[in-house]
């Protein structure tokens, strides 16, 4: 059986659960926060989520460990059979994590701390969320899923992503990054619908409180 290691809070971990649940796969959750020696024998870059596989293999980086799972698990199939829509699902990801998900992280710091982020750092994530729009507003077809007909991995994959860009990115920036990329703010609502959806909504709301436990410690010891 799989192990998932991580915290209910990282909207990684939950995408890689929410593959696991989608899939119907048996799964053991392992709750553990980064910063860990016993983290980091098992993750290399000490990062949430990582697997361990049902031989022993530890596995790192959500989107490795999806394409592990769809490999290992085809039953339930997340990607189109033909390589070339295979392809567009993965660009869909991709652009997601590089223009959405990593910019709007950015601010993550003083979303926490309860500081304002200069506005020079602010212009920069305008920037690539703005490149983000535009290239999502092209390529996502939300008929109804974000790639077409087949609901594919870039539907649990972005989903996740867009709770980063509304918790930071839309927040801190007061703007509305979903709403303008035509389609998507129903589509994400109706991802948000799914039973599947609100159990890993669950979870994540119970793991809240202990998780911010920790991270206000850890600002308390960077500014002890
Ligand atoms: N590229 C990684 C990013 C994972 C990531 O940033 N995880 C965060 C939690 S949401 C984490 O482990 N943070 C702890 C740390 O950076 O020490 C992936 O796709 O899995």
């Amino acid at each position: 059986m799989i192990t998932l290691h991580g915290f209910a809070a990282s909207n990684y971990y939950n995408l890689v659960k929410h593959v696991l649940l989608y899939k119907e796969l048996p799964f053991k959750e392992h709750l553990i926060y980064g910063g860990s020696d016993e983290l980091l024998a098992m993750s290399p870059a000490g990062k949430v989520p990582v697997i361990t596989t049902s031989q022993g293999v530890n596995i790192s980086e959500s989107s490795v460990i999806c394409d592990y799972i769809e490999e290992s698990y085809p039953d339930i199939p997340l990607y189109p059979k033909n390589s070339t829509e295979r392809a567009a699902v993965r660009q869909i990801m991709k652009i997601a994590e590089l223009y959405f998900e990593l910019p709007s992280r950015r601010l993550i710091p003083y979303a926490f701390s309860g500081t304002n982020a200069p506005e020079s750092l602010k212009n920069e994530v305008r920037q690539v969320l703005t490149r983000g729009v535009t290239a999502l507003s092209r390529l996502c077809k939300f008929s109804p899923w974000i790639a077409g007909e087949q609901f594919t991995m870039a539907d649990i994959y972005v989903y996740h992503v867009n709770t980063i860009v509304n918790a930071f990115g839309a927040s801190q920036l007061n703007w509305d990054v979903l709403g303008d990329v035509p389609g998507m703010k129903q589509w994400n609502d109706t991802m948000r619908q799914s039973a599947i959806a609100q159990k890993v909504e669950v979870d994540r709301l119970a793991n809240i409180p202990e998780f911010m436990q920790k991270v206000t410690a850890q600002i308390q010891a960077a500014n002890a």
